[in-house]
Formats: structure tokens, sequence, C-alpha cells
């Protein structure tokens, strides 16, 4: 259908960004999946140097199936890098929704806490879309998932409540119950109608006791690839 080939399209242009002797950030998601299998197809055909430092058990899997070496941020040594250094080149990942100034909403596979680590280590961040994900502003088709401490998941959801959301409890589809992160936490679905000042929504649903973090990424993203039909339009910051 065309939405694949939308988001093949555009992980077959990310695949072509990686450079040799790169460290990467591998996403979480559909369309950074096509990105990981054709830097596999890279390593096996062209020899292809790089690593990757994985947003989830899932692109943890995806990677060593697709033979895209994987490593922890212990093994590229942040312990030892300069800090003016960013110790990822190159992070790949999705959005669920793109908006004004490449502010983003992701989280939809539930990996947004590990996503915004990596995110946040790379020189730089290129998101892979289709043309849907595409918004005039934020909020107004995505919720914002915050993960919660299961203890705390009442007082958050009342706090989201008075930011303006409604928050919903994430459960799962196939697992009865709520919906477990790749860290044993839950996920709350934000939904608000429409985010004005995502800076300060930001920081503030970083600043509720109990919450570890949240889909809102503000300032990170550097590029955004959006694929729709057959041609890929490439944007910058
Ligand atoms: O969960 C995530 O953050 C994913 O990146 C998501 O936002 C995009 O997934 P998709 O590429 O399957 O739409």
């Amino acid at each position: 259908d065309s939405q694949a080939d939308a988001k093949r399209a555009v992980g077959h242009a990310a695949a072509a960004l990686v450079e040799d002797g790169m460290t990467l950030g591998l996403g979480t998601g559909s369309t950074t999946a096509f990105a990981i299998e054709a830097i596999g197809r890279r390593v096996r055909d062209e020899g292809l140097d790089v690593r990757g430092v994985p947003t989830s058990y899932a692109a943890e899997r995806l990677a060593r199936e697709s033979g895209v070496p994987v490593v922890t941020l212990d093994e590229i040594g942040l312990d030892t890098l300069p800090t003016s250094r960013s110790p990822l080149d190159l992070a790949l990942d999705g959005a669920d929704e793109v908006g004004p100034a490449l502010g983003l909403i992701k989280g939809r596979g539930a990996a947004h806490v590990r996503e915004k680590v990596v995110a946040s280590l790379a020189a730089r961040f290129v998101v892979l879309v289709d043309a849907s994900k595409e918004v005039e502003r934020l909020g107004t088709q995505a919720p914002v998932p915050v993960e919660v401490l299961p203890f705390a998941e009442p007082a958050v959801a009342r706090a989201l409540r008075g930011l303006g959301a409604e928050a919903t409890l994430r459960m799962g589809e196939k697992k009865d119950g709520p919906v477990v992160t790749d860290q044993g936490l839950w996920v709350l679905d934000a939904r608000f109608d429409g985010i004005d000042d995502p800076a300060g929504l930001d920081v503030a649903i970083d600043g509720i006791p109990g919450v570890l973090g949240h889909g809102l990424f503000v300032g990170l993203a550097t590029d955004v690839l959006v694929g729709g039909g057959e041609q890929v339009r490439h944007v910058v910051q």
C-alpha cells in the first residue's frame, strides 16, 4: 500500500545517510524498521562499518536479525569521550506527529524514554515519517505518551488533567492489564486538544513527580525525511 511504500522510501533514504565508521541511534517503529533493514543490507553488501545503540528490545532484536552490530552506551565510551563531542553521529527514529520547528510527538510504540536519551546524544537526529504525520499544530492527532511509576499513576493522571489533558492508562491488546514498558513501567496517553506551548509543556510534564519521561520532543530533531508517493522530501531545522 502507498503508506508502506512511503515508509520504505524514507527508510532507504535514511540508510543512504549512514557513513562508514558511524555510531548510530536505532529508533523504534515500522518506518525506522525499513532503515535498519536497509543498513543491514549495506553492512552485508558493502562491508559498511557501523554500530548502533537500540532504543528498545524491538529495535535491538530487529538490528540483530538485520545484521547491524548492536552496542550499549557503556560500550561506546561515554566516560572517555570529550563532552564537546556527540557520542552518536546520527540517530534515526520515527514520530507520530511532526509539527512547527520540527517539534515531535513520539511514543506510539512506548519506546519514547530510551528514544529521547538516544536522540539527545546524537550530533544529528533525523526523523523518518510518511506525510500523514505532518501537523500544523502538535497534539491535534496524537496523544502525548507519559511513562509513569505504577505507584504514582493516579497522581500523574490527575496532574495531567490539571494541564488540560485527558489521561488514559494504555492497556495491553494481547496482554491483560496495562502495557508494561521495557523499563517495567506504565504509560498514560495524554490527549491535549492542540498544544500551544510545547516547550512549556515539555518542562511541566517532566516536573510531575512519578514521571520517567514523555513523548514530546522539542528542539531535538535536526532533519525530517517525509515520504509521500514516490518522492522523499528532506526538511532541515
Ligand atoms: O513509538 C515511537 O516513538 C515510534 O517512533 C513511532 O512514533 C513511529 O512509529 P511508526 O514509524 O511505526 O509510525
